[in-house]
């Protein structure tokens, strides 16, 4: 089985990410030929620093290997080292209906935020995501809850190429966990955890010091009842019995049953602790490792031809089959 996912290069990676998506890709190096991308093409569908966008790939990319990720067991690389990926995004496009990238949610969310320029870049980010993934035929991508659109549309993009030109694309399928799939921000538990949160008081970032983490938790918005449960009318708890019990690998209910009768302080207490031991040697690996920017350079451009290797054939096999090109 192939899995593929890529993460943007977007700096400060948290804990939503590492729980939905980072330790999804760690575990996927024992379950199949993994290949992983870190997508600083996307990153350029909305204003950016391209000096900061440098440095942000290679905190992602350390950011990954302190996780877990081993060059030697995956694929990582940088996509924009891969002109395939690019090139398949144009020739998806042909099978891709503008009423569908229309009616995609993160387009709405993130045009609305653009000051100055909402990008066709922003708008074909689901066809550069498709392309990310067709390019290998990849049967699994995980993935947070945030990318369920993306995935379906992705499949409907991969089944109208097929149809229309011939058998050519795996039609892939998402990998989404069943606990702590959707994270959300501590301060509006109604809102997913994010990168690009007007504050930071309610993101829990990956390499966060202890204090930090702790002060984030202990300052999480509550309700005013004091019951340890899941309910629609407690998301703040709800989110943190969420955390605790994705980061022990136990079901919510285990939580919630441990948790009963002993009120917010003594839970939260618990939620701090274990978010900062869960988190502390990835922080500590990440600072033995993101110094060394040739080695980290080194590792990409070999993930980068061992990737461009398998993709180049897959996107050749489109363009023949699209009747692009010059005939074989
Ligand atoms: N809150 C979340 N809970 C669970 N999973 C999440 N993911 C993102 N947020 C949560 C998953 O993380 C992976 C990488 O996402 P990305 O490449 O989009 O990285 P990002 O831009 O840093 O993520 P954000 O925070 O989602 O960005 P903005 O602020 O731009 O909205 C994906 O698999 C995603 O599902």
């Amino acid at each position: 089985m192939r899995i593929f996912s890529g993460i943007q290069p977007t700096g400060r990676k948290h804990l939503g990410n590492y729980i939905g998506a980072i330790r999804q890709y760690v575990e996927g190096q024992d379950r199949g030929e993994a290949i992983y991308c870190i997508v600083d093409l996307h990153a350029t569908t909305v204003a950016y620093d391209p000096a900061e966008l440098r440095r942000y790939l290679y905190d992602t990319a350390a950011m990954l290997l302190a996780a877990g990720l081993d060059p030697g067991r995956c694929i990582l690389f940088r996509q924009s080292d891969v002109p395939e990926h690019t090139e398949l995004c144009w020739l998806l496009t042909s099978v891709t209906a503008h009423g569908d990238l229309n009616r995609m949610h993160q387009f709405k969310e993130k045009s609305a935020k653009q000051r100055e320029l909402v990008s066709a870049g922003l708008f074909l980010y689901p066809v550069l995501q498709a392309a990310d993934v067709l390019a290998y035929n990849a049967d699994e991508v995980p993935v947070g809850d945030d990318q369920r659109q993306h995935i379906e549309l992705m499949r409907d993009i991969a089944e109208r190429f097929n149809e229309r030109y011939g058998e050519t694309f795996v039609v892939p399928r998402h990998r989404i966990p069943e606990v702590g799939a959707r994270i959300m921000d501590l301060q509006e538990p109604t809102r997913k955890m994010s990168t690009t949160a007007p504050s930071e008081a309610g993101t829990i970032l990956v390499l966060d010091e202890p204090r930090a983490i702790e002060k984030k938790v202990k300052s999480a918005v509550t309700d005013s009842g004091s019951e340890v449960e899941r309910r629609p009318d407690k998301p703040g708890i709800s989110n943190l019995i969420e955390i605790l019990a994705a980061v022990r690998g136990v079901a919510p209910e285990a939580v919630e049953a441990e948790f009963e009768g002993s009120g917010y302080g003594a839970f939260k207490q618990a939620v701090a602790e274990e978010v900062v031991e869960y988190l502390r040697p990835v922080r500590e690996r990440y600072e033995q490792i993101r110094p060394d920017e040739a080695e980290l350079e080194r590792a990409l451009r070999e993930g980068a031809e061992k990737a461009h290797a398998i993709s180049h054939e897959i996107v050749a096999d489109a363009r023949r089959k699209m009747g692009v090109g010059a005939p074989r």
